[in-house]
């Protein structure tokens, strides 16, 4: 065996190693009977932050709610299912294997790939291999690309945002801004931000959502924890800086923006739970990092579209009142379009509107931000469609569908911002 081999090999035991196996983790499916249920595991939700995402609906759809249960909370979430009524069934008794299949899906898909160019369908990559893909278009596209680093993650990644106009030399174009993966585990977000680089870089057909206007595309905003959602545990979903409470790492990004943060509504304050807020706003690295380049874009954002899954929703502000924006109407008719060009494609269906509304209150998060701080006309959060058990797991094989639907709804939501001019 050479020595670089031996060196691989080891690489590859280590990682192993530090691969969280969720041995014995359950998943749950539950059916609450009504909205006084549905509301009632919303607030379990809340207060238990043990038991992840027990209020996610997987489509407009699909009424039941999946949740992931550790070994030794299952009596405890039985019980307080028991108590209030509520029917569940165990869906999967050990997650280890799925994690596992998936885990190894990937890697096997990646291995038998031969070119540079990234095969956005073919697998889900890790940050550094989306910042060489991004490198690379530098090169390959010297006139219609730019790529800067705009600052560090907490373990000293290099967050970086490319920048696509049509190479016309025209400056300060009013822009299109994207980020992707505020949370580790949301993997398809990241695949789709690719799979929109690569429409816009490749497909001629795309040059009118271009004449106009610049594309900025973030990929990879929480690079910590997406790393460790690849190395560690698959469904970690906050970054990975340390809160002042030794045991629990990591602060929800999308409640740590500066704008109407700390409101116990729509985030918490304890560091044990997935919607921890941090100590003080903007405290989290990669939050100053998205909050400097929507600054930087501050009078020319047309619109701000920020990727996550999961649940097929478009969610406008605002997420920290029940109150809607000044221009909410002319929001939901960018969002109309986009549900309706999604709806004619694949029967796709999407909720729209505020989030506070449709989803739940959130305070602290980017989209309010964007709007309030960063006067972008239009933001949306766009939750991308659930997959695999937990819904944030989608198949390699699911990829292309979900990429390819969604880009229907994000170019028409491009065209209809770009028709009705920058305002
Ligand atoms: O909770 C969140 O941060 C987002 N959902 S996710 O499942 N991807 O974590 C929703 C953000 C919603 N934004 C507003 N309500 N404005
Ligand atoms: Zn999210």
């Amino acid at each position: 065996m050479t020595s670089l081999r031996f060196i691989i090999l080891l690489l590859q035991l280590w990682t192993v190693c530090a691969w969280e196996d969720y041995k014995d983790y359950k998943v749950l499916e539950l059916q609450p009977r009504d909205l006084a249920q549905q509301q009632l595991l919303l607030n379990l939700d809340r207060e238990q932050p043990q038991w992840d995402y027990l209020g996610g609906r997987r489509s407009a759809t699909d009424t039941s709610r999946r949740v992931l249960v550790a070994p030794q909370q299952l009596q405890q979430l039985q019980q307080q299912l028991q108590l209030h009524g509520i029917e569940y069934k165990v869906l999967l008794e050990d997650l280890a294997p799925h994690v596992r299949a998936q885990r190894a899906e990937n890697l096997s898909s990646k291995a038998k790939q031969r070119t540079h160019r990234i095969d956005v369908f073919a697998a889900f990559y890790n940050h550094s291999e989306i910042n060489a893909y991004m490198e690379s278009l530098v090169q390959l596209y010297p006139k219609r690309v730019q790529l800067k680093t705009f600052g560090w993650s907490y373990e000293q990644r290099a967050l970086k945002i490319l920048t696509i106009s049509n190479g016309d030399g025209r400056r300060n174009k009013p822009v299109i801004f994207i980020d992707a993966t505020i949370h580790a585990r949301e993997w398809i977000a990241p695949s789709f931000a690719l799979y929109i680089i690569q429409q816009l870089l490749e497909q001629a057909e795309n040059a009118d959502l271009l004449l106009n206007y610049d594309w900025v595309i973030m990929p990879v905003v929480n690079a910590d924890g997406y790393e460790f959602t690849h190395s560690d545990s698959r469904f970690w979903r906050k970054t990975r800086k340390p809160t002042p409470i030794e045991e629990h790492i990591g602060t929800d990004i999308n409640r740590n923006f500066g704008y109407k943060w700390g409101d116990d509504a729509g985030s918490s304050g304890d560091p044990a739970e997935e919607i921890y807020r941090g100590e003080q706003p903007f405290d989290q690295p990669e939050t100053q990092v998205l909050r400097d380049a929507l600054l930087h874009y501050k009078d020319r954002l047309a619109f701000y579209l920020s990727l996550h899954s999961y649940g097929n929703y478009l969610l406008l502000p605002w997420g920290h009142t029940s109150s809607f924006p000044d221009n909410y109407f002319y929001m939901m008719e960018i969002a109309d379009a986009g549900a309706m060009a999604i709806i004619q494609s694949t029967n796709g269906i999407y909720s729209y509107g505020s989030g506070y509304h449709l989803m739940y209150p959130t305070s602290g998060d980017s989209n309010d931000f964007a709007v309030a701080l960063a006067n972008a006309t239009v933001a949306i959060t766009m939750e991308l469609p659930a997959g695999g058990f937990l819904g944030f797991d989608p198949w390699v094989t699911h990829i292309e569908g979900i990429v390819t639907e969604s880009w229907v709804g994000v170019r028409a939501m491009a065209l209809e911002v770009i028709s009705r001019g920058y305002q």
